[in-house]
């Protein structure tokens, strides 16, 4: 176990400030910064940098860089640059509010990336050099090696690729996430790709540790600064119900013979509906379970701490400020339940297939044929990201998505006829849960779908406009695959813009 945070002789010697660090990063830069889901992010560079960007365009001068992260980070990272205006081009994920307004209002560009394609697309090159690297790890031991933090992201690929590695250390980090990491080092372009030789969600495949050329490292910065996750609200009555209705068709499943008694392994996306499921999964008939997953949440906590959820594979924690303390407080009994791996390995298609994982994800809107919208209001606006959910919607066992009926106090039906975004198209989406009821869709033909979504998930209040939009459709349809009417598909949404309701 670490004493000295700061092991390595030589890197020991290259501490700076944050500002020293932050004056090693210029206008028109890429620079890859750690961080996923509110953990593991550098907390003291950015301030600085924005620091820097805001007394340059004072003076008149152009100051904005490209910021590739593993998703999305903490407000020091994009709500410091974002109110800077300091980020001309992000990518993959993101959920900070100020940067999510200067992205609609075209100031900033966004590409919105599965997740585990980024670093395999970072290596193909057509993204640009990465000039700088700033990774917060918990420590560096006398070798050299990086002791990873609270999330792995990209953060392999990061310090491979950047011409130089400014490392934040950071003394809030629990010393005891040492060994808690799997780094794998196998992965290659095609045509060296082979597969990656995991079987199991709890299997070892990497080291415990990042490699890195200290001559690549051009500062270390010592900080101590907590992570910061949104504290989840308690689950509404909605979030029961939608809980309810899921762990009854799973029970369902392993009845038929479907899924075994333990389940698959568990992905769970983010929001207040995930969490409210994990916690179901407590007082539910199955054992042994495992999650191999994106971040583990509150929820998952939990899970492991009932024994019910024998462990965990993610990239990161995305814990509440709560649950992160108590993680912190108690780092001994979760360790060994737990690993931290890369993200193109946490939601590696082939791994993913490979175990039979159970997604489960939250949308924005689903049509009556079962397409998924999980990013965009009204066709155009961007609200996160699509992030993990199209790794592990696609390539699972089974694919579930949940919501509740409606949105905007219900004035808006999260069930339309059709979405104005798709992220899943309807052959990546298997079954869809609202608080109303569940509608298992495999198997079923487009028209039969609608049949079922119409009369299991939508909101009573919206139902009959669905029916009677559907009837129509039928009639007026070009095709009879998947029932259309054009012009009013749309309007659908047009409505909530022009009267501040879809039953307008
Ligand atoms: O807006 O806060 O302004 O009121 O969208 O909606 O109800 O807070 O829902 O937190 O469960 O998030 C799909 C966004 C759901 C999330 C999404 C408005 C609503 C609110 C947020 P306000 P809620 P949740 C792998 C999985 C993509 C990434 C993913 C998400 C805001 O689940 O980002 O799955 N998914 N990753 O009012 C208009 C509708 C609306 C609507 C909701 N139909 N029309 N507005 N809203 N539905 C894990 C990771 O990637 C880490």
């Amino acid at each position: 176990m670490m004493t000295n945070r700061i092991a390595h002789a030589g890197l020991a010697s290259k501490s700076r400030s944050a500002q020293e660090a932050a004056a090693l990063i210029h206008d028109g830069m890429t620079v890859g910064m750690s961080g996923f889901t509110g953990s593991g992010y550098p907390k003291a560079v950015p301030l600085a940098l924005a620091e820097r960007m805001t007394t340059a365009h004072q003076a008149g001068e152009r100051f904005r860089v490209k910021i590739w992260t593993g998703a999305s980070t903490g407000p020091e990272l994009d709500g410091a640059l974002a109110k800077a205006d300091g980020v001309e081009f992000r990518l993959p994920y993101n959920s900070d509010p100020i940067a999510r307004e200067r992205i609609n209002r075209g100031e900033m560009h966004y590409f919105d990336m599965h997740l585990s394609q980024v670093a395999p697309m970072a290596w193909q090159g057509f993204l640009g050099d990465l000039d700088v690297a700033v990774v917060e790890v918990t420590g560096i031991t006398a070798d050299g090696d990086l002791i990873p933090s609270a999330s792995v992201g990209n953060n392999k690929t990061w310090i491979d690729r950047a011409k130089g590695v400014i490392l934040e250390v950071n003394r809030w980090q629990n010393p005891a996430l040492e060994g808690m990491h799997d780094i794998y080092y196998g992965t290659a372009l095609p045509p060296h790709r082979i597969p990656i030789p995991l079987v199991r969600a709890d299997q070892r495949i990497g080291q415990p540790t990042f490699r890195c050329d200290p001559d690549k490292v051009i500062a270390v910065v010592e900080t101590e600064a907590p992570d910061r996750n949104a504290p989840f609200s308690p689950p509404d009555a909605a979030a029961h119900a939608i809980a309810g209705h899921l762990l009854d068709f799973l029970s369902h499943e392993v009845r038929q013979g479907r899924l075994p008694a333990s389940l698959l392994p568990l992905q769970s996306g983010v929001g207040n509906i995930a969490n409210a499921v994990l916690s179901g999964l407590i007082d539910a008939p199955f054992d042994n379970m495992v999650a191999y997953t994106e971040v583990i949440q509150d929820g998952m906590l939990d899970l492991l701490e009932s024994g019910k959820l024998r462990m965990a594979s993610a990239t990161a924690f995305s814990l509440s400020p709560e649950a992160a303390a108590r993680l912190n407080n108690d780092m001994h009994r979760f360790r060994d339940k737990m690993l931290l791996r890369p993200q193109e390995i946490s939601n590696h298609p082939e791994l993913i297939r490979r175990l039979g994982c159970i997604a489960m994800n939250g949308l924005i809107e689903a049509d009556i044929y079962g397409n998924v919208n999980s990013t965009h209001l009204m066709g155009s606006r961007i609200q996160n990201g699509i992030g993990g959910s199209g790794d592990f919607a696609r390539n699972a066992y089974l694919s579930v998505f949940m919501t509740p009926s409606t949105a905007k106090g219900g004035a808006i039906s999260a069930i339309v006829p059709h979405c104005s975004h798709v992220d899943h198209i309807n052959q990546d989406v298997q079954v869809i849960v609202t608080e109303q009821g569940l509608a298992d869709l495999r198997g079923l033909a487009p028209r039969q779908r609608a049949e079922l979504i119409i009369a299991r998930c939508a909101h009573p209040d919206y139902r009959p406009m669905l029916a009677d939009y559907y009837a129509r459709a039928q009639k007026g349809s070009f095709g009879l695959q998947s029932p259309m009417l054009p012009g009013e598909a749309l309007a659908w949404h047009q409505r909530y813009m022009e009267t501040g309701t879809m039953r307008g």
